[in-house]
């Protein structure tokens, strides 16, 4: 058995037996209260489920095991470069621990060795439109790597509960090896006519997914480390965590959850809103003419849109009430490479424009940058200007959470999710009862 998994089985082994003892003597304390509003407001708030590798706090942001992403950036190994290893992360957000250099390195050998994708899947790929959006290309992609998954082949062998953790660990990890091949397939297929690039089996993951997608920048080597360690994990109620968790409780193998999870992440209030931030801002500047507007074209370019009845993308989120840590740290990035670059100053001046005037309208509870008002700008800057590409990148950094999340929900014996859904009907009897 391999190191990692070694540390997880003794963790968990241990937290299921504290669980079981805590829900045994307090099962039935009260953690908080509904309202009406949660309910039919998208359930903000109500705390439903236990997911272990992250949490998010309204003012200070993520959390990974309890260390911010400054603190990552200075605890992680870098290995050949300046930002903190993905792998590093997920041994973090697995077991809790910094790795050492060495533990990470060895993380980077398991996933090379893991990152053979079959055959079937560029079939796939390849039986579709060449302009289909890059998202629903990784989403099928990564449901036909099903036909590999551990679980579904152990559990039809009638694996024991016991063992649920173990074959969800080894999905895990050879999901994880795979997806950067097969998103540099969809890139390489999509916008540089099939001239696929072989994979370098010297490089740590990140490194590897910037040589498969065709650049040798450096810098842009490590944005991409970055990138995929900032966009991880946001604890477990964000929609894309939240679909695999909630598929992965029927049971249904850790492939297929995770392809739902891309499925919410392809949405515009969601992960989508990185392609539709730059989106934004090329139109932008294109209708007002100049890549150097000031910030009062700026305001009222965005008031506009806001008169149209649109969102502004990048601005606002469900539970944070300060500006997103992941965009500062891209921003902290921006500020040491590329700070003359015009579309960058552009998100820098928007940063300043739009808080106010979202506040302005009374009803926006967070007024402030999220993760996706600053990457387009950065991945513009080295020449990844495919911006339908954009959440695909997301969504490969994204698994590092979920499928280390999925492990524990697996060794803790997690249930079959099921919330209790209402009628309009029942809603208003209810409300009329309680008023007599
Ligand atoms: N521009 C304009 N209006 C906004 C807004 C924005 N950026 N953010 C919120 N609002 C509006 C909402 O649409 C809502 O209006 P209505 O009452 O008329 O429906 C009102 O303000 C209250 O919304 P809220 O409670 O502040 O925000 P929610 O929790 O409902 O929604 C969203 C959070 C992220 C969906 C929202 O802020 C939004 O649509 N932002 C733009 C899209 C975006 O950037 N999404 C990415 C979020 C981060 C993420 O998940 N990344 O993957």
């Amino acid at each position: 058995m391999n190191v990692l998994k070694e540390k997880f089985k003794e963790q968990s082994t241990a937290l299921k037996a504290e669980v079981r003892a805590m829900l045994k003597e307090h099962g039935d304390t009260v953690v908080g209260e509904v309202k009406l509003s949660q309910v039919f407001g998208g359930a903000r708030g109500i705390k439903t489920m236990v997911y272990e590798t992250s949490e998010l706090d309204a003012q200070d942001g993520i959390r990974f095991r309890g260390y911010s992403i400054p603190e990552l950036k200075e605890l992680l190994p870098t290995g050949d470069g300046k930002e903190p290893l993905p792998e590093g992360l997920f041994w973090l957000m697995l077991v809790g621990e910094i790795p050492t250099e060495e533990e990470v390195r060895w993380l980077t050998g398991q996933w090379i060795s893991r990152s053979h994708v079959p055959e079937h899947t560029f079939t796939v790929l390849d039986a579709l439109p060449i302009d289909t959006h890059p998202m629903i290309q990784f989403n099928l992609a990564i449901t036909s790597m099903a036909t590999d998954s551990c679980f579904s082949k152990r559990y039809s062998e009638g694996m024991s509960k016991g063992e649920y953790w173990d074959a969800t660990f080894e999905d895990a990890m050879n999901l994880i090896a795979r997806l950067p091949r097969v998103a540099a397939y969809i890139y390489r297929r999509s916008y540089h006519n099939g001239d696929h690039i072989a994979p370098d089996l010297t490089l740590d993951w990140a490194a590897n997914f910037a040589h498969m997608l065709g650049f040798k920048d450096e810098t842009f080597t490590d944005l991409m480390r970055l990138y995929m360690t900032i966009h991880a994990d946001h604890e477990g109620g964000n929609a894309s965590a939240h679909t695999a968790f909630l598929i992965n409780s029927t049971l249904a193998d850790p492939y297929l959850s995770f392809a739902g999870a891309m499925g919410s992440l392809a949405g515009p209030l969601h992960g989508l809103a990185n392609q539709e931030v730059i989106k934004f801002i090329l139109k932008m500047v294109d209708a007002l003419g100049t890549r150097n507007p000031s910030e009062e074209q700026i305001a009222e370019y965005v008031k506009s849109t806001l008169a149209a009845g649109k969102v502004i993308p990048g601005y606002g989120h469900a539970v944070l009430r300060q500006p997103d840590p992941r965009f500062t740290a891209q921003k902290v990035f921006a500020e040491e490479h590329l700070q003359d670059d015009e579309i960058v100053q552009v998100v820098w001046k928007l940063f300043k424009v739009v808080p106010p005037i979202l506040d302005s309208l009374g009803k926006v509870k967070n007024p402030w940058p999220n993760v996706d008002s600053h990457s387009g700008a950065l991945l513009i800057h080295y020449g990844l200007d495919q911006y339908s590409f954009y959440t695909v990148l997301f969504g490969v950094s994204r698994a590092l959470g979920v499928v280390a999340a999925l492990c524990w929900s697996r060794a803790l014996g997690g249930p079959l999710e099921r919330p209790k859904s209402v009628t309009t009907k029942w809603a208003k009897e209810f409300v009329a009862k309680k008023k007599a």
